[in-house]
C-alpha cells in the first residue's frame, strides 16, 4: 500500500469521524453538503444537519460504467428522495421535519448479484434537534 493511499485512507475516516457536527448553515440558511458516490461507498457517508432546516445535497458519482442512486426514505420526516447520479453534479434538496437517523443507500443491483448497499453503499442520515 502506499503511503499516498494510506493519507487518503486516513482524511477519508477523519472525515466521516469530524462530520458528527451538524453542517454549518452558510449566509442564506442552508445547509450544504458535497456527497460522492462510487464503488462501493458514499463519501461522507454520516450526513448529520439540523431538524426544519433547508438541506442542499450535491450528489455526483466518480466516473465509470456503474450506475449509482442515492435514496433517502424518510417519510416520517418528509424526506423522500430517489435520484440517479451521474458525473456532473446534481443538487438534491429536501427539509428534514423530524429528528432521527435515516439510511441513505444505493438501489442499484444486479441480477443475481449482491446489491450496492450490501458492498457498501450505505450511510446514514443524522437529523438532530
Ligand atoms: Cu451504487
Amino acid at each position: 500500500m502506499s503511503s499516498r493511499f494510506l493519507a487518503i485512507l486516513l482524511l477519508f475516516y477523519a472525515g466521516n469521524v469530524l462530520a458528527q457536527e451538524p453542517v454549518k448553515p452558510e449566509a442564506d440558511g442552508v445547509q450544504r453538503v458535497r456527497l460522492v458516490a462510487g464503488s462501493y461507498f458514499f463519501k461522507p457517508n454520516h450526513i448529520v444537519v439540523k431538524v426544519n432546516v433547508p438541506v442542499e445535497l450535491t450528489a455526483s458519482r466518480e466516473s465509470g460504467i456503474t450506475p449509482h442512486d442515492l435514496v433517502i426514505l424518510a417519510k416520517e420526516a418528509g424526506v423522500d428522495v430517489k435520484e440517479d447520479l451521474g458525473t456532473d453534479p446534481k443538487k438534491i434538496t429536501f427539509t428534514a421535519t423530524k429528528a432521527g437517523k435515516y439510511p441513505i443507500y444505493c438501489s442499484k443491483k444486479l441480477p443475481f448479484m449482491a446489491g450496492h448497499r450490501e458492498k457498501g453503499m450505505e450511510g446514514i442520515l443524522e437529523v438532530v434537534p
